[in-house]
C-alpha cells in the first residue's frame, strides 16, 4: 500500500506539461507541494503552536520553555512560493496574532536570527504586511545585547526578556552569520545599529584569520583567542564564508568582497584536496577537507552533509568548475548508501558519522548548479573570462530526481518526515527539524518548478534558504 502510494506521488503526475522544465521530467513541483503538505499537515496535527513535530511519537519538541513557532515561521515563505494561499495566509495570521517574544527564555542568537528573523523579513518582503516587520524589528532588539562583548564578537545565548548573554565561547559560522538578517533589518527600518553590530562581528573573525588566511572552529568573545585552530568549510565555519560572499552581493558591501576574495583564496589553497577515484583510478575527485590554521598541514581527510553547500557557494561566486566537480564528489557521498551521511572520510570512503538528519545543503547545491547550467554561463563577479558551465541543465534535474526519490523513500513517515538514525541501517529517530520546510523542500520545488517562480537574480537566500530581495538603494 505504501509502496503504491510511492509511486504514484513520484510517477509523472497530470501537471500540466507547461509547468515542467522539461518533458520527461518526473519529478513535479506538484509532488514536491504534495510532500511538503504531508509534512506540514502532521505538523499542524500534532505539534500545532510548538516548534517542531516529533514524527515518530507524534508529540511535539520546543527548543526552549516556551515555543517560538519555529516550524511556522520557517515554513511561511516556502508556503509563498509553491501558491499554497490559503495555508500561508492562515500560518502568517497566526504567526501575528500568537508569537511574541517578550518571553524570559535564553535562546541561541545565531538559530533564532536565521530561522526566525531571515524568515519574518522573506515573509515580510513577500507579502508586504507591516506587522511581520514589527516582529523582526523587535526580535532584532532583543537580540542586540549578544554584541556587547570586549571585542564586538557576539555571546551566543541572550534572554529575550532581561538581555542577559552567556556562553563566551562562540565560532565563526555563530559569529558571522548575521549580516544579512541584521543588515536587512537596518535597510527596512532605517536604523544602522544592526548593521553595524552585525558587520563588526564579521569583521573581527576574519581579522583574527591566520597568517595564511584561515580561520579556526571556536574562539573566545572576550579575549578573541582561538581556542580550537582546526580549519574547514563545515559546521561551525561554513555559513561565515557564506555570508562574506552574500553581503558583498545583497548588500554592495566591498570590505565584505574583499574579505571573501582573501578567504576563498586561502580555502582553495590550503583546504582543496584531490583523491582519485576508488573504483576509477584515473579520475581525481574534488574534496574540500580539514587542517591547521596556522600550519596549514591536514588535519583530516573529513567531509559532510553540511559542506555540501559549498558547491552552492562557489558557483555563486563565479566558479562553475570547482563548483560542478565537488557537486560530483557530495553525489558520490550521497550515494554511498542512497541517501548523505552526516560524515565521511573522503579518503577511505567510509562514513565517520552516520546520521542523516533531513538536510537540504546538497539540494541546494543542485538548485545554483542548475540555474547556471540552464543560463549556460557563470556569473561575472571579478571580471575574470567567462567559465562554461560542467554539464548541461539535465544533468541537475536527474540528480534532483535521484536525491528527491532517495529522501522520499528513506525519511518519510505515515505523517511527516523523519530523520535517520543511520544512513547505513535506515533507522528512523525522531526529529524533523524546521528547516525541512525552510529548505530542503523549498530547493526541491525551485529546482522543479519553471524558473518564473523566483527570479533567482533578484534575491540572496540566507543560510536557512529565505529569500531576501535588495530593495533598497
Ligand atoms: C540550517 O539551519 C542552516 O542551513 C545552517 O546554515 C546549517 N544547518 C541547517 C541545515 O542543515
Amino acid at each position: 500500500m505504501m509502496l503504491l502510494l510511492l509511486i504514484c506521488l513520484l510517477a509523472p503526475t497530470a501537471f500540466p506539461q507547461s509547468m515542467r522544465k522539461q518533458p520527461n521530467q518526473s519529478v513535479t513541483p506538484a509532488a514536491v507541494r504534495a510532500e511538503f503538505l504531508h509534512a506540514w499537515n502532521g505538523y499542524k496535527k500534532y505539534a500545532w503552536g510548538h516548534d517542531d513535530l516529533k514524527p515518530l511519537s507524534k508529540g511535539y519538541h520546543d527548543w526552549y520553555a516556551e515555543p517560538l513557532l519555529m516550524t511556522p515561521v520557517d515554513a511561511l515563505d516556502t508556503m509563498i512560493l509553491m501558491g499554497l494561499k490559503d495555508e500561508a495566509t492562515d500560518t502568517k495570521n497566526y504567526i501575528i496574532k500568537n508569537l511574541s517574544f517578550d518571553k524570559d527564555i535564553s535562546v541561541q542568537n545565531f538559530e533564532v536570527t536565521i530561522r526566525l528573523l531571515g524568515g519574518l523579513l522573506s515573509s515580510y518582503q513577500l507579502t508586504g504586511d507591516k506587522r511581520l516587520l514589527a516582529l523582526a524589528e523587535d526580535l532584532g532588539n532583543r537580540l542586540l545585547p549578544v554584541f556587547e562583548s570586549p571585542t564586538g564578537l557576539p555571546y551566543r545565548y541572550v534572554n529575550l526578556k532581561t538581555g542577559k548573554v552567556r556562553d563566551a565561547k562562540t565560532n565563526p559560522a555563530e559569529a558571522g552569520t548575521l549580516l544579512i538578517e541584521f543588515g536587512t533589518l537596518s535597510k527596512l527600518t532605517g536604523r544602522p545599529i544592526f548593521y553595524d553590530k552585525a558587520k563588526r562581528a564579521l569583521v573581527e573573525i576574519y581579522k583574527r584569520r591566520s597568517a595564511i588566511g584561515l580561520v579556526g572552529t571556536w574562539i573566545d568573545v572576550e579575549t578573541g583567542e582561538w581556542k580550537d585552530t582546526d580549519s574547514h568549510i563545515s559546521g561551525a565555519i561554513d555559513s561565515y564564508y557564506e555570508y562574506l560572499l552574500k553581503c558583498w552581493l545583497l548588500l554592495d558591501d566591498q570590505d565584505c568582497k574583499q574579505m571573501w576574495l582573501d578567504s576563498i583564496a586561502a580555502i582553495n589553497k590550503y583546504l582543496q584536496d584531490h583523491e582519485p577515484d576508488v573504483k576509477r583510478r584515473s579520475d581525481l575527485q574534488l574534496w574540500y577537507g580539514h587542517a591547521d590554521m596556522n600550519t596549514g598541514k591536514r588535519s583530516a581527510t573529513a567531509y559532510g552533509a553540511l559542506d555540501a553547500f559549498f558547491p552552492a557557494v562557489l558557483a555563486l561566486s563565479g566558479d562553475l568548475e570547482r563548483a560542478g566537480r565537488l557537486q560530483q564528489s557530495s553525489m558520490k557521498m550521497w550515494e554511498l548508501h542512497g541517501i548523505e551521511p552526516e560524515e565521511i572520510d573522503y579518503k577511505t570512503m567510509k562514513v565517520t558519522y552516520p546520521g542523516y538528519p533531513l538536510r537540504p545543503e546538497i539540494v541546494e547545491s543542485t538548485y545554483y548548479l542548475h540555474h547556471y547550467a540552464s543560463l549556460g554561463a557563470a556569473p561575472q563577479r571579478t571580471g575574470t573570462a567567462k567559465l562554461p558551465p560542467l554539464a548541461n541543465r539535465a544533468v541537475y534535474l536527474r540528480m534532483g530526481e535521484q536525491l528527491f526519490r532517495d529522501f522520499v523513500k528513506h525519511c518519510r513517515t505515515d505523517e511527516g518526515y523523519a530523520a535517520l538514525k543511520s544512513v547505513v541501517t535506515k533507522e528512523k529517530t525522531d526529529s524533523m527539524q524546521s528547516f525541512l520546510f525552510a529548505e530542503t523542500f523549498k530547493y526541491f520545488y525551485l529546482l522543479f518548478a519553471p524558473a518564473r517562480t523566483l527570479d533567482f537574480n533578484k534575491v540572496i537566500f540566507n543560510t536557512e534558504a529565505h529569500p531576501i530581495r535588495r530593495t533598497w538603494k
